[in-house]
């Protein structure tokens, strides 16, 4: 992390940080993964998870589909980290845009939702999330940005977790996020 793309807002008793950096190498004790209904792995988010968490990965989502079958947006499943510097990994599913009008908005909500419940379950104190939905799964980043900081800013002040951070992966979205946090928090 580059001290000098990163920003803290206090948020409740924790803290909601801004950050530019890679997702899969990021100091929390545990990452959001952009994933997939099957967990199948894929790309962006996911294919830099999956590298950096090593072979055992897969085999762990294989076996949370075969328990429960595939994920709906908005759900998530925690696995280990395995080689990865987090703990735990939380793969969320977020929605594919459609428009805006099936439920896209609800679905985002509810996957950082589903995110923070597991932190809270499993006494997370520090996740870091990307922009669920943002890249292959086209949701317009103006329209992402004020659900997914309300929930995670919600979160917060729940005390779901204590460091909560979103992690942008140009230079433009740090810098769109930025703005928009530095209006909104
Ligand atoms: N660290 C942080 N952010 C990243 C990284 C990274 N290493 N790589 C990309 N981003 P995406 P989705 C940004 O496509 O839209 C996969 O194939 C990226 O620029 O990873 O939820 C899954 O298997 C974008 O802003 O996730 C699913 O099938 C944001 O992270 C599908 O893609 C999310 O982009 C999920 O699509």
């Amino acid at each position: 992390m580059n001290a000098a793309e990163s920003a803290v807002f206090t948020v409740g008793e924790g803290t909601l940080r801004i950050a530019r950096g890679d997702i899969a190498s990021w100091p929390a004790q545990a990452v959001v993964n952009a994933a997939n209904a099957h967990l199948a792995g894929g790309s962006g988010v996911d294919g830099a998870i999956h590298s950096a968490a090593g072979p055992m990965l897969p085999a762990a989502c294989r076996e949370i589909i075969a328990r429960r079958g595939p994920l709906k947006a908005g759900e998530a499943e925690l696995t280990p980290g395995f080689e990865m510097a987090a703990q735990y990994i939380l793969h969320a599913v977020g929605p594919i845009w459609r428009g805006g009008s099936q439920g896209e908005p609800e679905a985002l909500a509810r996957a950082y939702r589903s995110c923070l419940a597991l932190c809270r379950e499993h006494g997370i104190v520090s996740v870091a999330f990307p922009a669920i939905s943002c890249g292959a799964y086209g949701y317009p980043v103006e329209q992402a940005m004020p659900i997914a900081l309300k929930e995670v800013a919600e979160g917060l002040k729940r005390g779901d977790t204590q460091e909560a951070a979103m992690v942008l992966y140009s230079a433009q979205a740090y810098e769109t996020w930025l703005a928009f946090a530095r209006r909104t928090l």
